[in-house]
């Protein structure tokens, strides 16, 4: 537990009804007492609400403010917290903070209640960063991702491992201590099969991640094409907003333009850009250039085309050409007004699902966000949690680098100094998601993102 107390402002910072400055620590009750003109706070019972007046140094009245007590180990931090609810002036906030620090409170660094929370065991490290998500998810599949994480869903597959890997790894060092003589404890064949299934979730884990991030971030959606095939027209209506300049004068789009679209909860961020041919300029050959760039890192690809002017040859050439990697392509067959009679499917690549569109009348433009729900939705793990930490993923990646280590071994017959080793390695960097295992630097780099007041 730590000795001082920190403060901070907990809610934003523009102008709102409630505003809400929090402390923790041993003297945050003391501490807040001597501005508040009330009920005896060192006396309250835990998790009780005070209505009083906050005074200053003076005797002024700053506000009246409503104080909520909460006194160790029942608290967010595990700490004596006291929250201060007042008028959401950004003035008054800040000056009751600046009285509280008068008063003896040390400013709090960005996450540090959270990060007092792990510390205190009051939850674990991966459900620390879940909080920050929570905070930040602006749509109901990354909020969903983030509160399944906060519940302890990544943890729990994790530490449920990491138990079963310590039994075996106490058993081989146990063997170590036998020294020359030849004995086995840990059975290798229970423990070929552990460490299979191990990395069998670690992988299943892992391959989540792309999405899990996507989701986290809004999902790259790109929109590319040749100049003229109705890209820009898709993107307003999907965005059901003018938002990109449409004219008949192909190379119309130069730059990319990015925009936000949710769907059934997912949000994506749509990005339309310049047509893909021949440049004509050198500013053309660098918004092409972006192009590519952008369905590089892309989820979703919808390769716009016009039936009236373009072949199945030349639909096929271009995908070829662009070849999309790791990237979900739909075909948008546009400018079905213009060739009413033709069969979408005979622009068919792969198993590419093609969408016979009308942008410019909005027919079937419906049906094309269906088909870009669907190809996510169906993606989502519906027995594993998803995750979507980097970090996490690097963690799970370096796991199953050394379990695979340990099948090597176990085929090889290795020594058991050599089996222990990796036993313990791969433990270690399990244990890094959940902060069994961390280091300030690594904790540092967590909650140095949060906000301050979280
Ligand atoms: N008939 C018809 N015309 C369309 C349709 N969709 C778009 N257009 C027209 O096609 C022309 C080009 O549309 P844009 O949306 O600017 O095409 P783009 O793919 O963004 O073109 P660049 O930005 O130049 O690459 C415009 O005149 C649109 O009105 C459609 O479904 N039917
Ligand atoms: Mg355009």
């Amino acid at each position: 537990m730590k000795t001082d107390s920190i403060v901070a402002i907990a809610t934003g910072e523009t102008i709102s009804a409630i505003g809400m400055i929090r402390l923790s620590g041993p003297q945050s009750i003391s501490i807040t007492e001597k501005i508040f003109k009330g009920t005896i706070l060192s006396k309250a019972e835990s998790h009780t609400a005070h209505y009083g007046q906050i005074v200053n140094e003076d005797g002024d009245t700053i506000d009246e403010a409503v104080i909520t007590v909460y006194k160790s180990p029942k608290s967010y931090t595990s700490e004596d917290v006291v929250e201060i609810s007042c008028h959401g002036s950004p003035y008054v906030l800040k000056e009751i903070l600046s009285l509280l620090i008068r008063q003896g409170a040390r400013p709090a660094d960005p996450g540090e209640f959270t990060m007092r929370a792990f510390l205190n065991g009051r939850m674990d490290l991966s459900q620390a960063e879940a909080v920050a998500d929570l905070i930040e998810s602006q749509s109901r599949a990354a909020h969903k991702i983030a509160i399944q994480q906060l519940k302890g869903g990544v943890s729990t597959e994790i530490r449920f491992l990491r138990e079963k890997l310590i039994d075996f790894a106490s058993l081989i060092e146990l063997e170590l201590d036998f020294g020359e003589e030849n004995v086995e404890f840990a059975d290798r064949t229970k423990l070929k099969t552990l460490v299979t299934e191990v990395i069998l979730l670690t992988s299943r884990l892992k391959e989540t991640f792309h999405l899990g991030n996507a989701i986290k971030e809004g999902i790259p959606t790109v929109i590319a094409g040749r100049p003229n095939a109705g890209k820009s027209t898709l993107l307003n209506k999907l965005l059901q907003e003018d938002r990109a300049i449409v004219s008949a004068i192909p190379g119309t789009t130069r730059d990319t333009i990015e925009e936000v679209l949710v769907i059934d909860g997912i949000q994506y961020r749509l990005i339309d850009t310049a047509g893909i041919r021949e440049a004509h300029d050198e500013i053309e050959s660098m918004g092409i250039q972006r192009t590519m760039d952008k369905i590089e890192k892309a989820s979703i690809l919808i390769y716009v085309f016009d039936v009236k002017t373009l072949s199945p040859e030349e639909v096929a050439a271009d995908l070829a050409a662009i070849s999309p990697e790791n990237v979900k392509v739909i075909l948008a067959a546009n400018k079905m007004d213009l060739n009413p009679y033709a069969e979408p499917g005979k622009w068919q690549v792969k198993d590419y699902p093609v969408v016979p569109l009308s942008a410019i009348n909005n027919m079937n433009v419906l049906f094309l966000r269906e088909v870009i729900r669907d190809s996510i939705k169906n993606e989502i793990p519906q027995d594993i949690p998803m995750i979507s930490s980097a970090r996490h993923y690097h963690a799970l990646d370096r796991t199953e680098a050394r379990l695979n280590e340990v099948l090597v071994g176990l085929e090889s017959g290795v020594t058991h100094d050599f089996l222990a080793q990796d036993i313990r390695q791969a433990l270690y960097h399990l244990g890094e998601i959940t902060g069994q295992v961390s280091s300030d630097e690594i904790l540092g780099n967590i909650f140095g993102r949060f906000c301050i007041g979280k």
